[in-house]
């Protein structure tokens, strides 16, 4: 039996946490995963004494939140309920309830839209005290800075509900919520502000625009590039936002140097992300869901090459990478080169077997491909025809078996009837075709300049027959209403033997230890904050199935190469070492649970309610 971990000693016991983030019940990108995964651990220290707060959209917050209704919020006697009460009392719409998910913890959602009467006024005074300047035509900007003055003013309701000793942490996640902080520093709030950036957008722009972003960093003149890339207001936020914390803290070393150079300030703390891995484990029945899952990818395959050619499907690895579409900073260019090398040399080495290697990521698309769906409901109707064949044949077979006389075995094929023969056949010469198997599962909207299509068009990686790394680019994310997977994304991170990420820019990166968490071997750089923490802390990492490709200081050639060779030597490996491997992996994860990373936070509050 697992011994259930101690509740951590609380930092400081008179103190309330509030968190303040955009994607608090409201799904954007990482942040929603960081904060969400975070609560049970969070939850665990700080128990009543810990809140959320983020914006309310209703259309995301119907199937995330649940508020509390008048009487409960009126039984209710602690500060945050107070605040919210005391708001409304003010003629603000503030809601309090719990985030369904795993923790429930308490939160605060707050209408953006109540303020826009007063954007004006919050524009000029954003200009007028701390230079931030607001075009009229961006809506996202309007509803971050609304969303920041109401949370300024709950904040400061909050602050004055508090009865000393007991002191308010305030922790902001990037700038979208820092837009807050220079006005409450202003305001001289009572509070302990944090604030972390989980990126700096001007770090992002520059190295999807620069192959030497890194080189470059150190000369960056921030206001001109950030009016060249029409970013000005957010950058002015996300600066003042840093600058006006007690204490400024990102999620590793690689964005410490932007803070540096982009932001001029250093980083307090470094606050690595993790995961609730507990959600992830599934105990001994792990390596059967990776069986389990894989055969509804071999399901998919079969639907989209055999028409074609067909090829042995126990012999075939599954490769994938997956996030948001940058070509270059999520490193899908070393990728598909590292790819089209290994396909060169599994043709030159005589080795069996295949890969199919799976970009999972979001483009627009007018339709699924309808050939491509098509071949799935063939493939359907095959699969039916084989199963009432196969019926037919077991009954007649299990008659003649125990009518049998000489125990010899009947011509099974006499068992069908024609009607089954003629369907069989005809099913089956409906689907063949001498074409070849589509790279991409989707009609893009713009194919001609899409940067995937077009390395593969010009490598000729384009799913011949003798091509031993096959490609399929899903530009949609994988889903069980999906009619070409049907399954979940995690499913489908299990049913495949390796994850592919070696990022050119990324200050964290869940996707790898999303697959480790998984038990799934994964590929990540050492210019993601992810790869980079591991080379620090966790030894022997690769036979713990985590491979980091030497992206700093190296050329696109010598880490392709690398890449190449770290797919080739896991292509080399036995079915008996991935089990080995899986197993390690799997093991492994525990040191990416919060459990174990929350101390960073803890850190961080406690500097924070050392400064004033
Ligand atoms: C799991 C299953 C085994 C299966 C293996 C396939 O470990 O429990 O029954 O043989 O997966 O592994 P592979 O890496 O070849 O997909
Ligand atoms: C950011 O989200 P992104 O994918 O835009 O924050 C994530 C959570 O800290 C981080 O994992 C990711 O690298 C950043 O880029």
């Amino acid at each position: 039996m697992q011994v259930p971990p101690s509740a951590p000693t609380p930092i400081a016991p008179d103190a309330l946490l509030v968190e303040v983030a955009w994607e608090v019940c409201n799904q954007v990108g990482g942040i929603y995963t960081v904060i969400r995964s975070k609560v049970p651990a969070t939850m665990q220290g700080w128990e009543d004494r810990y809140c959320l707060l983020g914006p309310y959209f209703s259309q995301q917050a119907q199937g995330e939140f649940e508020a509390y209704d008048d009487y409960q919020l009126d039984s209710l006697s602690d500060p945050f309920a107070g605040a919210v009460r005391r708001m409304r009392e003010m003629g603000y719409d503030v809601c309090l309830g719990v985030w369904l998910v795993t923790g429930r913890p308490r939160t605060v959602l707050i209408n953006p839209y109540q303020a826009y009467p007063q954007l004006g006024q919050i524009k000029y005074d954003l200009w007028d005290h701390h230079r931030i300047p607001t075009p009229d035509n961006d809506d996202l900007l309007h509803q971050v800075e609304a969303f920041g003055h109401l949370a300024k003013i709950f904040l400061q309701v909050l602050a004055a509900e508090v009865v000393p000793p007991q002191r308010v942490v305030a922790h902001f996640h990037e700038w979208m919520t820092g837009v807050a902080i220079p006005g409450l520093r202003r305001d001289q709030t009572p509070l302990h502000i944090v604030f972390t950036t989980h990126a700096t957008l001007l770090g992002r722009y520059l190295a999807m625009n620069d192959p030497n972003f890194y080189d470059h960093l150190m000369q960056v003149d921030w206001l001109p590039e950030a009016r060249h890339f029409n970013i000005e207001t957010a950058v002015t936020m996300e600066r003042a936002a840093a600058h006006g914390a007690h204490v400024f803290t990102t999620v590793s070393e690689l964005t410490v140097r932007e803070c540096i150079y982009l932001l001029d300030r250093i980083p307090d703390a470094v606050l690595p992300n993790g995961l609730n891995i507990e959600r992830f484990v599934a105990g001994h029945e792990f390596q059967n869901l990776h069986q389990q899952y894989k055969a509804k990818i071999h399901e998919f395959v079969m639907a989209h090459f055999f028409q074609s050619y067909s090829f042995d499907l126990d012999k075939t690895l599954y490769l994938f990478t997956s996030g948001r579409y940058e070509y270059h900073n999520k490193g899908f260019d070393l990728t598909l080169e590292a790819l089209a090398r290994l396909n060169y040399r599994l043709q030159q080495s005589g080795l069996e077997g295949n890969v199919v290697m799976f970009f999972i990521t979001k483009r627009p698309f007018t339709s699924i491909n309808p050939l491509i769906l098509q071949n799935r409901a063939i493939l359907d109707e095959v699969h039916e025809t084989c199963e009432a064949i196969e019926r037919q044949v077991g009954e007649r077979l299990f008659y003649a078996a125990a009518a049998s006389t000489d125990h010899r075995l009947p011509d099974l094929s006499a068992m069908v009837d024609d009607y089954w023969k003629l369907r069989y056949r005809r099913t089956l010469q409906s689907w063949k075709t001498n074409n070849l198997p589509s790279v991409i599962t989707h009609n893009l909207v713009d194919d001609k300049n899409d940067d995937i299509l077009n390395f593969v068009r010009q490598a000729g990686l384009i799913n011949h027959k003798h091509d031993r790394v096959k490609i399929v680019y899903h530009p949609d994310f994988v889903s069980p209403t999906s009619p070409l997977f049907g399954m979940e994304y995690g499913q489908f991170v299990r049913g495949c033997h390796l994850g592919v990420f070696p990022s050119y820019y990324e200050p964290w990166g869940y996707t790898p230890l999303e697959c480790v968490a998984r038990g799934v071997p994964a590929v990540t750089s050492d210019l993601s904050g992810f790869g980079d923490y591991v080379m620090q802390n966790v030894e022997a990492h690769e036979d713990k199935g985590i491979y980091v490709v030497q992206r700093q200081e190296k050329s696109f050639d010598e880490s392709a190469e690398e890449l190449t060779e770290m797919l080739w030597n896991f292509v080399l490996l036995s079915r008996r070492e991935r089990i080995m491997q899986r197993n390690k992996v799997e093991s492994n994860s525990e040191i990416f649970d919060w459990k174990n990373l929350r101390i960073y936070y803890d850190r961080a509050y406690t500097l924070a309610l050392e400064r004033q």
